[in-house]
């Protein structure tokens, strides 16, 4: 991105942005959660959208001078709507939450009275903190009912979220997880929630570019609501949108503004539509494929070098490994691995005996290396390289010189 001015005008922001440039250049980013977003959605959200005030939605706004903003947000809505095959009839899209934390509280503002039950996968075992966990507002609000995976098989459990559900009446249950490598049953979960008169939401966060990618299993046709981040899969800026069945609409966007936020971040909003008109195109898709060979390559290696894999491995764009099991904490993993240039982040595996802040496991995501262009060659020696760092224990100075010639070929 051109610099010039920020160059001129001040020194230190500038070197600091070119200090995170060379590090994102130079090292491996296997955090399954970023990406490295296009030019053009770069462009968008620093363009002089960002100087206008549009609190309010189209054609009802408490500012004047609304209207190219209002043709920004309409254009925007209906990019979302068309990328994930929805009619207008059906459905509704809200473009304007700041991020995945306010959009899932506008959620459950608008549809869960204070101190009712949200059911949702616990933090532990793959969850999110925004799904009711404790130290969120989410959990001091309303009641988080947790549930969780299946010791033996390591993935959802469809019969004991039944019972859970059957016991404790949530008023709204969520699936979509930040740590899980297997497609979710939208269906089953959709009759689990009429039989206990639930709404039904799904955070499709973190696999939103593969549904629109067409790689992973649509949720729309069973949900209520949905929430998504854009700037994890999708590849767009860091922002949200929350789906949801025309009926909830009217409260979601209330809770939305004025509820929780004030003005819409409109560059937001401008690059969050540049990002979905490239989901549209066939690279994306491409893309989206790629991300999931990959990730299963990725895993497949792994096993082979010994590594246990939460689940026996991914259907998905990211895996959990249990490095404990060979006696190396998430923390310790992760710190070697930075030292070569690979970046992970520590993560609890489920049923973790250790804390959050040195859990057993490594989480491994294939977005952003996928987006850098690698292959499955490019993965195996990925693998090998964590395999010769923390199990052979290799000098890291030493692979983070084949790590970077790896980068240089880019
Ligand atoms: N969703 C988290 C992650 O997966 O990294 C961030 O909130």
């Amino acid at each position: 991105m051109n610099l010039f001015h920020i160059k001129k005008s001040d020194s230190q922001i500038y070197k600091l942005i070119k200090a995170e440039e060379k590090r994102q250049k130079k090292t491996i980013n296997l955090i399954a959660s970023e990406n490295f977003v296009s030019e053009a959605v770069q462009e968008a959200l620093g363009s002089i959208f960002t100087n206008k005030y549009a609190e309010g939605y189209p054609n009802a706004r408490y500012y004047g001078g609304n209207k190219v903003v209002d043709k920004l947000e309409k254009l925007c809505q209906q990019r979302a709507l068309k990328l994930f095959s929805l009619s207008p009839k059906n459905w509704a899209v809200n473009v304007q939450p700041y991020s995945g934390s306010p959009a899932n509280l506008a959620v459950y503002l608008a549809l869960v009275p204070i101190a009712g039950k949200i059911m949702a996968m616990s933090l532990d075992m793959g969850g999110h903190l925004t799904h009711g966990h404790k130290v969120s507002a989410t959990g001091k609000l309303w009641q988080q009912i947790p549930y969780g995976i299946n010791k033996k098989t390591e993935q959802l459990d469809y019969d004991e979220i039944l019972k859970i559900a059957k016991k404790e009446k949530p008023n709204l249950i969520v699936a979509g997880y930040t740590a899980y490598p297997r497609i979710i049953d939208f269906k089953k979960f959709r009759k689990i929630a009429d039989e206990v008169g639930a709404i039904f939401m799904v955070d499709m966060s973190h696999f939103a570019g593969l549904v629109a990618g067409k790689v992973y299993p649509s949720p729309f046709k069973y949900t209520d609501v949905i929430t998504t981040t854009t700037h994890k899969t999708l590849r767009g800026p860091r922002a949200a949108l929350i789906f949801s069945k025309k009926e909830f609409s009217e409260k979601i966007n209330k809770a939305v503004f004025p509820g929780l936020q004030g003005g819409p971040h409109m560059n937001a909003v401008a690059s969050i539509a540049v990002c979905l008109n490239e989901a549209r195109k066939p690279a994306f898709k491409k893309y989206s494929e790629q991300v999931i060979k990959n990730a299963k390559v990725f895993s497949d290696e792994m096993k082979k070098c010994g590594w246990r894999i939460i689940s026996n491995g991914t259907d998905t764009h990211l895996f959990l490994v249990d490095t404990w099991q060979k006696g190396i904490g998430g923390k310790e993993a992760s710190d070697i691995l930075e030292k070569a240039g690979i970046i992970v982040n520590k993560n609890m595996i489920p049923f973790d005996q250790r804390t959050p802040s040195d859990p057993s496991g490594i989480r491994i995501g294939a977005p952003t290396i996928t987006s850098k262009g690698f292959r499955e060659k490019d993965i195996l020696k990925i693998a090998q390289w964590i395999c010769r760092l923390l199990i052979k224990k290799e000098n890291p100075l030493k692979i983070k010189k084949e790590v970077l010639n790896l980068l240089k070929l880019r």
